[in-house]
Order: structure tokens, then C-alpha cells, then sequence
């Protein structure tokens, strides 16, 4: 028996499975997901193995199992739903599976389309490397220095069982999550899970162009306005940037063509801390944060109600963007 068997506790009895990441998908969570299915898929028949995605980025639906992913919980799955529809057979599925499985998620709240699905299975297992994920789950295996969940997978994989196209999956959630072995959650066993994916006959370089550094028009564009707009804090150790939803509608971009650009502002000179603010919708705006050597922002974020890793993180708050960027700047000048 291999670990994630004994992880997932994978018996004759357990017929349906759910697998599940958190909102706003990103490499990682498209990879591990992705890698995940395929996994199971090959490994043993389940009555049902389904895979819950809030659309990805286009730059990430070359992975296998994308497009079989759900966008939405099926009607018929719907909590409370009074009896069955006549004719349907009596043991339709209910939406209640025997295993839901979440990857990447910090936590329950982040679960992306299917979190009431979540609530109902009869065990729920979290696989994650978020240091703020207290466990969730019903069983909870939690990797805190792996620099990406598709590192945690990988070595609970057996080898052997890991194809080529589910080796493009990890090998994309490690890349998305440590910037391509830049981050400084990146570790010598990032590299040697990297070089075992490699193995596998991935086309590695298309992936880094293609799914991490390419940009569309419109993303630089959004991107040098950011830059331009931006401003110092706290005698140049903080940058901060922002943009509203007027903004955004102008230049025609949706949050998706936001990705990197906070990113972008942490390699400004001086900088510990970087922070790029940006419109949910009506007077809520969400708040991302970097930083470089010393500044934890997931303690930052965690006093807004967020949470995430020590160098990158996230939460949302009330605007408008000049009084997000204050309240976030003071609460960063107290730790630098
Ligand atoms: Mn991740």
C-alpha cells in the first residue's frame, strides 16, 4: 500500500470521491488537484471521482482532468433536496460522498465551488502546506515547508504510478508556487522533486513560458499602471499600490490579469514589504502582500481576517484603497 492509500484510508468502501481547491485558482492548486484526479483515476475504480475547479486561467487548462472538472455542484446534489425526483433510481447519488479531499486550501472557507459538499461527506481529509491551516479536515496532512502542495503529493505518490501528464501537473505547482525556484520557500528537495518530474519526459521549459511567464497585451498594460501609480511607505521599506473597479473596467481587466504584479513591486530596491490592493466589488477590495527577509505577512494579513505564508499573503477589507493602504501600512510598521 502506498502513503496516499493510507492517508486517504482508501478501502472497497469508500465508492465516491470529491476532489476540491480553494477559490481563485492558481498553479498550484490547478496542479495538485489536477495530479491528484489522474492519481486516483489510474490507481483503483470509484463509482464517482469528481473534481470541483472554479475555472482556471487559461494559461493553466493544458492539465489533464481541467476540462472534466465541475464549475458547480450538480442540482440534483443540492443540500436538503426534498425526494427524489419519480423514476430516479433509488440509489441516485445524493452529494454525499464517502471522501472529499481539499488540496491547497488554508482553510474551510476557502474551498472553492464545492464547500457545501464538503460539509456533508462522511470524511473530509485536507492536503495543504499553508502554515496558517489549523486542520480542518476530519484527518489533515499538512506540510508547512514544502513550497508547494504538489511537493506534499509528490511524496506520497508512488514513482512509478506517477505518468507523464500528472508529472506536468506537479511539476506546474511547484513552478507556480516557488516562481520558478526563486521564492525562498524553495528547498533543495523542491529541486530534487523538480529533477524526478523532469524524468518524466515533461516538456518543462514550455510549461515555465506558457503557464508563468507569458503575459497578454492587456496584463502589461495593467501591470505598468500599477507600477506607475505605486508609492513608497515607512522610509522605502514598504511599496504599495492599487486599483479601483473604475480602473479596472477602463482598461478592461479582470482579476486574473492582476496575477504578478505584486510580485513585480517586492523587487523594488530597499523594499521589505510589498502591497497591491485591488477591487472585489462594491467598496471591498482584496489585499495581497509580499515581502522580502524579515516582515511575516500572513500575521499581518491574519489581523484582517486573512491568512497565507510567511512571505506571500492575502485578506479583504473595506475601502477605499488609500484608507486599506493606511490601516495595512500602519499594521506593517508595528512589525518592521
Ligand atoms: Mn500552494
Amino acid at each position: 500500500m502506498n502513503r496516499i492509500q493510507d492517508i486517504l484510508k482508501l478501502n472497497e468502501h469508500v465508492r465516491t470521491v470529491a476532489i476540491a481547491g480553494h477559490v481563485g485558482p492558481d498553479g498550484d492548486c490547478v496542479g495538485t488537484c489536477t495530479a491528484l484526479w489522474q492519481y486516483l483515476r489510474e490507481l483503483q475504480s470509484f463509482d464517482r471521482l469528481d473534481l470541483y475547479l472554479e475555472l482556471p486561467p487559461k494559461e493553466l487548462c493544458f492539465l489533464q482532468g481541467v476540462s472534466e472538472s465541475l464549475q458547480e455542484v450538480p442540482e440534483s446534489f443540492a443540500a436538503g433536496k426534498p425526494d427524489r425526483k419519480e423514476g430516479a433510481s433509488p440509489d441516485a447519488f445524493d452529494g454525499c460522498y464517502d471522501l472529499f479531499i481539499s488540496c491547497d486550501v488554508s482553510d474551510r472557507e476557502r474551498i472553492a465551488v464545492a464547500g457545501e459538499l464538503f460539509d456533508r461527506a462522511r470524511r473530509t481529509v485536507v492536503i495543504d502546506h499553508h502554515v496558517s491551516n489549523l486542520g480542518f479536515g476530519d484527518d489533515n496532512y499538512i506540510v508547512p515547508d514544502a513550497s508547494a502542495c504538489a511537493e506534499v503529493l509528490f511524496a506520497l505518490f508512488d514513482y512509478d504510478r506517477i505518468s507523464k501528464s500528472i508529472a506536468e501537473s506537479l511539476y506546474t505547482g511547484i513552478i507556480h508556487d516557488s516562481g520558478v525556484f526563486q521564492y525562498s520557500n524553495t528547498t533543495p528537495d523542491t529541486m530534487r522533486i523538480a529533477a524526478r518530474l523532469m524524468e518524466k519526459g515533461i516538456g518543462f521549459s514550455r510549461i515555465i513560458e506558457d503557464s508563468f511567464n507569458k503575459k497578454t497585451f492587456v496584463q502589461q498594460k495593467v501591470l505598468g499602471f500599477c507600477l506607475e501609480k505605486a508609492e513608497l511607505f515607512l522610509d522605502g521599506r514598504c511599496i504599495c499600490t492599487g486599483i479601483t473597479s473604475e480602473e479596472m473596467s477602463r482598461l478592461g481587466v479582470t482579476k486574473q490579469d492582476l496575477e504578478g504584479i505584486v510580485s513585480q513591486l517586492r523587487y523594488t530596491e530597499g523594499v521589505e514589504a510589498a502591497v497591491f490592493v485591488y477591487s472585489r466589488g462594491e467598496n471591498l477590495y482584496k489585499v495581497s502582500m509580499r515581502s522580502n527577509s524579515c516582515l511575516d505577512v500572513s500575521s499581518v494579513c491574519a489581523v484582517f481576517g486573512g491568512g497565507g505564508h510567511i512571505r506571500a499573503a492575502g485578506c479583504n477589507m473595506d475601502g477605499p484603497v488609500e484608507e486599506v493602504i493606511r490601516r495595512v501600512v500602519a499594521e506593517i510598521e508595528k512589525r518592521l
